[in-house]
C-alpha cells in the first residue's frame, strides 16, 4: 500500500514514481524484441548445440522467429552477436593462458571443454570453458543466412574483451561493462522487452534476467529459443518466473494495442 502524508494523501514522489513506472508502461507500452546470437556457430558451426548435452537443433529457432517478424510489430528489433576476439577467455584452447584460482577444483591440464574452472584475477571468477566460437568477421559469427533481418534492425555486438565472457547482451559476466543496449531502449521509452534465440540457458536467460532486473516486464519466448543443457534450462525458467517474467509460446505474443 502506499505510504500517506499528514493530510492523508499519497506522497507527491511516491506518486511520481507509481506513475513512471507503472501507469506510464500500461497506457503507453513499447516493446522490443531481442534476438540473441542466432549464428552459424551455434546451429551448425564449432559451438552446435546439438553436439550439447540437450542435443537441441538450433536451425528450429529460425522459421518461429521469421513468424513472429512478419506477424507481430514490436516497436523495435534488435540482434544480438557473440562476437570475440581469437584470444578470448572462454576457448577452451585458450586455457594454457590463463591463471586457474585456487579453489578451482580443475586445473589447467585436466581442463576439459564444457568444464566450469575458477580464474584468477582482481576478482576470481567462474567460466565454463566452449570450443572457439563465433570468432569476430568469420563465417561462424555470422548470423544464419535464413534468419529475417527487419529494416531498421539494430545489431549489437558483445564478448569482445579477451579477458571477460558476456553472456547477457546487457553487461559482461563481471558486470564491469554495458553495451549501448539500454541506453538505446531507454530512448525508445521501451516498457516490455521480448527475448529469443540462442542459447537459452546461457545468453537469452543471462539476457531476459538482466532485462527484468532493469524493471523491464520480460517475456521470454520460449519455442523460439533452443538450449544447450535440460536441467540449466529448466533452472533458467523457474528464475525468470520466480522474477516475474513471464515464459510464452510465440502464438500467444499479440501485436501491442
Ligand atoms: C553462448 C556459449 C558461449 C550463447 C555464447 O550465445 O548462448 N553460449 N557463448
Ligand atoms: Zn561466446
Amino acid at each position: 500500500g502506499f505510504d500517506l502524508n499528514q493530510d492523508g494523501l499519497i506522497d507527491r514522489e511516491e506518486f511520481a514514481f507509481c506513475w513512471n513506472r507503472w501507469i506510464k508502461v500500461i497506457v503507453r507500452p513499447n516493446s522490443a524484441l531481442l534476438v540473441i546470437d542466432v549464428q552459424n556457430d551455434f546451429i551448425s558451426g564449432t559451438l552446435n548445440l546439438s553436439q550439447c548435452s540437450a542435443k537441441q537443433n538450433g536451425l528450429q529457432v529460425i522459421e518461429p522467429i521469421n513468424k513472429l517478424l512478419d506477424t507481430v510489430n514490436f516497436n523495435a528489433v534488435f540482434y544480438s552477436l557473440d562476437w570475440h576476439p581469437s584470444n578470448h577467455v572462454s576457448f577452451i584452447d585458450n586455457i594454457k593462458l590463463r591463471k586457474i584460482h585456487h579453489t578451482s577444483t580443475i586445473q589447467p591440464e585436466d581442463a576439459q571443454t564444457y568444464d566450469t574452472v575458477v580464474f584468477d584475477g582482481d576478482t576470481p571468477i567462474r567460466q565454463r570453458l566452449w570450443p572457439r566460437h563465433c570468432v569476430q568477421d568469420s563465417w561462424g559469427a555470422e548470423l544464419h543466412k535464413d534468419l529475417k533481418v527487419v529494416d531498421n534492425a539494430i545489431k549489437v555486438y558483445k564478448g569482445t574483451d579477451p579477458e571477460v565472457d558476456s553472456y547477457s547482451v546487457f553487461w559482461d559476466n563481471k558486470k564491469l561493462k554495458g553495451t549501448s543496449l539500454a541506453k538505446q531502449l531507454e530512448a525508445k521509452k521501451v516498457t516490455d522487452v521480448y527475448v529469443c534465440g540462442l542459447a537459452y540457458d546461457v545468453c537469452v536467460g543471462a539476457s531476459a534476467i538482466d532485462a527484468i532486473t532493469i524493471g523491464y516486464r520480460t517475456i521470454l519466448i520460449e519455442d523460439c529459443c533452443r538450449g544447450v543443457d535440460m536441467d540449466d534450462m529448466e533452472r533458467t525458467r523457474n528464475t525468470i518466473l520466480e522474477n516475474y517474467g513471464s515464459c510464452v509460446q510465440s502464438d500467444e505474443v499479440s501485436p501491442p494495442c
